[in-house]
Parts: C-alpha cells; structure tokens; sequence
C-alpha cells in the first residue's frame, strides 16, 4: 500500500470515529446494533468490501445496509460475494478486527497487514466494483453515505448505489452481473414473472388466478417490492398490507419474525379474514411464513419455513419421481430450531436430511452438496439450490423428450423453479410465488397444505444477559458446552417432559440468549422453555 493510499484512509477515517465502547461481532447476518453508533461500521465494511473486489477481480461485491427482522432504530450491514452468498467466512475475522480498531492509525495498519498477506494489488490498475442497497429504514441514506466513503477511499474501487432493495434483490443482482447476466431490478422482476407463468401454464387444467392471498409487508421494503411485481402479473389474486404507508412501524407486532415468535395476528389483520390464506415477510424480505386465523381470536394456525421446506420437497420429489431419476441426489438442511415432526415427515418421504447451525450461510454451505439442496430455517429463510451440472442435464434431457409429456412437463417444471428461487439467498418473494404454484398444482388449500403434519408444541424464549457470549455450544447448538453445568440442568429439566428437547444459543443478531423448547402438549413445552430461561438467568445473571 503506498503512502498516498494510507493518507487517504486516514483522512476519511477520520470522518468516522469509532464510538467509546461499542464493541461488535460479524455474527449471524453482519454487523448489527443501533443504527446511531453503526457509521464507523458501516464505512469501515465499506472498504473491506473494496478489497474483497479487488481480490477476486474483475468481480462486483454486495453490500446492503439493513437490520432486517430487528427493531426500526437498529440497522446493519451485510456483504456479499460476487457468487450472491454471503462473503466466505474465511474474511469475517478480518471484519471483526477492522470494525472494533480502536484509531485510524490501528485501522490502517490492521488493513496494510491484511492486504500484503492476501496478496491484494491496491492501484496495480485493477478495478473494483461495489453495489450498495439499503431497505427502508430511515437511518439507511446516511449509513449508505458512509459505506459509499468507504469503498472509494481504496484505490480503484467504485460504489454504485443500487437504492432501496430488498436483501435477495441484491443478492439476486450481483450474482447475475458477476455472470455476465441482465442484472438490473426489472430484469430480476422479468425472470422472476416469466419462470412463474411458465410454472403456473404447466398446471393442467389451472388457468385461475387462485384464491385471496394477503400480504403482511412488516411495514418494510417486502411490500413495496410486492407492489412493483403485482404490476407485472396477471395471475396472483394478492392484497398487499402493512406496506409501511399508512404510519406503520417497522418490524413492530407485524412481520415474519413477530408472527413465527408470537403465533399471533399481525397489526392489520383480524376476524374478516378468518379462514383466508395470508402470508408475513419480515423488514428486509429474506423470509415468509404463511398462516391463516381459524377462528375469530388472534391465535393463528402458523405454516413456517419446515412446511413450506415439506411443501417444496414434496413438489420436487413428485417431479423427479416421473423421471423416475435416481441419480439425483435430493436432500434437505435444517437447523436445530426445526419442529421435530418436521423432520420425522421429511425422514418418511425417504429424503436425506442433514443439520447446520443457525444462519444461511451454514445452510446453504450444506444445501449446496447436493443436485438439488432444498434448506429452511423454521423462522421462514431459505431457497432451493439446483447444482450448474444437475440444471445443464435437465436442459439436455428435455431435448429428448417429446412436448407434452409427463416427462417433457416435470423437467420443464425443475428447470423454471430453479429460475425462479433465489440461487443466492432465502428469497420471500420468490419463496412465495413458488408456494402460489405448489398450492394450485396440488389443488391444496392452505389448510390442507397444513395437514402434511402436526407440529409439535414448541415454544421460543428470548433472555437478556449481562453478556450473551458467555453461552458457548457444540456444532450443531444441540447442546452447551459453556456455562459448566448449565447442560446438565437443562437435561434434567428435559427428562421430566414426553418428547422434550431443548437448547439455548447465543443470538447472533440481538443481544440475548435465545431457548427453544419442545414437547407434547404447549403446557409441557411452555413450562420446559420457562424453566430453561430460568436456568440461563441463574447461571448468567439477568441484565
Ligand atoms: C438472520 C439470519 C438467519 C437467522 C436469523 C436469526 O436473519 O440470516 O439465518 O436465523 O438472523 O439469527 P439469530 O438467532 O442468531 O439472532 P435476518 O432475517 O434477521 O437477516
């Protein structure tokens, strides 16, 4: 790094003084916190995303500014690779280094260090490219003002601000552009459209628009977006609601995470939809669960990501079993927080299934071993991913096949949903679209698509702990290995209950211990998660 360059850092660092104390993690999705002490962060990941660029150049990387299922007053921020996943976990030390260096002169020398070892060429004529996207929070313009400063205080390097976005928008985009695709906001409508009309024409004898669908939007950028899509198609009945217009807050008793957490009715909904098919996206639009209320109370019946995973997997292995394809390998990932009857239903369906630890990155790191690797996590994030090779022998087989027939129809059907479901990322709209045509290809109605299984009773407790990281577990967050003998306890309580399973896990996007826990009955499950929330107090004092 020349000595023009390192005066360059520190000059625009010195616009972004690191707050006294604030000490930050990459975590589960980013860096995350309140959005007043994020600038720094922001404009510090700004640069590392330059330098990502310039590593793997010619390559365009992502950065979005969101805190997605969080508070209004939070925000974050994310990066992305040029393949659309998220950055490669190998650099999220770095990350964490760069965002908590106490002075420029620290971040300076942190970044030197970094480059010479990565062997990065900063002003050797290579270009880098960065694309930015922000969802709707009102903190996003200026922090997007701070990661623009970033990026093109490295040499060479550009920002292009891509706007308000949904996450998988972004995704979507700089995966295409790195592909030398059509990588604008229409061209992922456009493909969007065009795979689901090619999926809906496929369905015999089905040329309705289907029954009501309403949207809860989280007062987000999810409901916006649903708005633009709506204009270009004619075959979703959907009514879109708490699009943010009407002084709707944020993520605040609306939205995916509050109606998983809750099992609640979202703000705007209530006893005239009894009976209908809705849907919640949560504030940046990477996850969707489906619901409907059954009676008049603001209890709901709750499909989350494991039944639309079960609904997905359902329609693939249909698929495959016309072309009666042996050698494809399908499987499934999902996380400790999956409904044990889930799983058991997904297990009598034959299909491989296999664990990751919480966050899509550890997800689709599995998902993607497979031909076809379908993931969810039970909190409505996840995709499909069809391996290039698997799409290349579809594509060749179906020039074999006569038009029209089973066969012809089910290749053309794996083909359009692998261009349909966000290849990146866990997409809400596109997760969406896909349950549209599942559910009218079966004939279901959400109510039978609900009776695939039952779930069992669970319940999800969030702790507050003077510090959260003091909770260390094994791969897979099945168990703690840290506090000593707060494992053995939660066993204990465990033994007392039928089918009880529980676990606690240190958040990776707020600031508390999270416990999950399971049974037969809600009472057992509820009684079991208090009493491990209880445990977690004891062993680290609340806060
Ligand atoms: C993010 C991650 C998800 C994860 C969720 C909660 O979602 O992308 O994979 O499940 O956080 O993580 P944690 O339990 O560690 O707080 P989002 O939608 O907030 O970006």
């Amino acid at each position: 790094m020349d000595e023009t360059q390192i005066a360059s850092l520190l000059k625009s660092s010195d616009l972004f003084p690191l707050p006294q104390s604030l000490k930050l993690s990459y975590g589960t999705a980013g860096f995350r916190g309140d959005a007043t002490l994020l600038a720094s962060t922001v404009y510090r990941v700004g640069i590392l995303s330059s330098l990502r660029s310039l590593k793997l150049a010619p390559s365009t990387i992502g950065l979005m500014i969101t805190a997605s299922h969080n508070k209004v007053s939070d925000n974050g921020v994310k990066v992305s690779d040029p393949s659309g996943g998220m950055i490669s976990q190998e650099w999220e030390p770095f990350a964490d280094q760069i965002a908590n260096a106490s002075s420029p002169q620290k971040l300076v020398s942190l970044i030197r260090e970094f480059v010479e070892r990565e062997e990065i060429s900063i002003g050797g004529g290579g270009e880098g490219e960065v694309w930015l996207g922000r969802d709707t929070r009102p903190s996003g313009e200026a922090l997007l003002r701070a990661a623009e400063i970033g990026v093109s205080s490295v040499s060479g390097c550009v920002a292009v601000n891509k706007g308000v976005l949904t996450t998988p928008q972004l995704h979507w985009m700089v995966r295409a552009k790195n592909k030398g695709l059509n990588a604008t906001e229409k061209d992922y409508f456009e493909s969007l459209t065009t795979s689901f009309k090619c999926l809906i024409d496929l369905i015999p004898f089905n040329k309705s628009s289907g029954s009501k669908l309403v949207l809860d939007g989280a007062n987000g950028v999810g409901g916006e977006k649903m708005e633009v899509l709506k204009g270009y198609l004619s075959n979703l009945d959907i009514e879109i609601r708490n699009t943010g217009r009407d002084g709707g807050v944020l993520n605040e008793n609306v939205g995916a995470d509050f109606v998983q957490k809750e099992k609640v009715v979202p703000l705007g909904f209530g006893v005239n939809d009894v009976g209908v098919r809705c849907v919640s996206f949560d504030g940046d639009a990477d996850r969707l669960v489906y619901f409907y209320l059954s009676s008049g109370e603001k209890k709901i019946e709750l499909l989350d990501g494991d039944k639309i995973l079960s609904l997905f997997a359902l329609f693939v292995k249909e698929q495959l079993n016309v072309l009666d394809d042996g050698c494809c390998r399908l499987g499934v990932v999902q996380t400790a927080y999956a409904n044990g009857a889930s799983t058991d239903y997904l297990k009598g369906l034959g299909l491989e299934v296999v664990f990751a630890k919480t966050g899509v990155k550890h997800l689709h790191e599995k998902a993607a071993e497979f031909d076809v690797g379908i993931y969810f996590e039970a909190n409505g994030h996840g995709t499909i991913l069809f391996s290039e090779d698997y799409v290349t022998l579809l594509v060749d087989k179906r020039k074999e096949l006569s038009e029209g027939s089973d066969e012809y129809n089910a290749v053309s059907r794996l083909v359009a949903v692998s261009n349909l479901v966000n290849q990146a990322v866990g997409d809400a709209i596109s997760g969406l679209l896909l349950v549209e045509v599942v559910l009218r290809h079966m004939g279901w109605s959400v109510q039978k698509w609900n009776e695939l299984y039952k779930d069992l009773p669970s319940r999800q407790v969030k702790v507050e702990v003077p510090d959260r990281t003091a909770v260390v577990t094994t791969s897979e967050e099945t168990e703690a290995l840290r506090p000593l003998g707060i494992q053995d306890a939660i066993n204990g309580e465990i033994k007392k209950y039928r089918r009880g399973r529980a676990f606690i896990r240190p958040s990776g996007t707020e600031d508390v211990v999270r416990v999950y826990a399971e049974a037969t009955t809600q009472e057992d499950a509820d009684s079991l998660g208090d009493s491990v929330a209880q445990l977690v107090k004891s062993f680290l004092g609340s806060s």
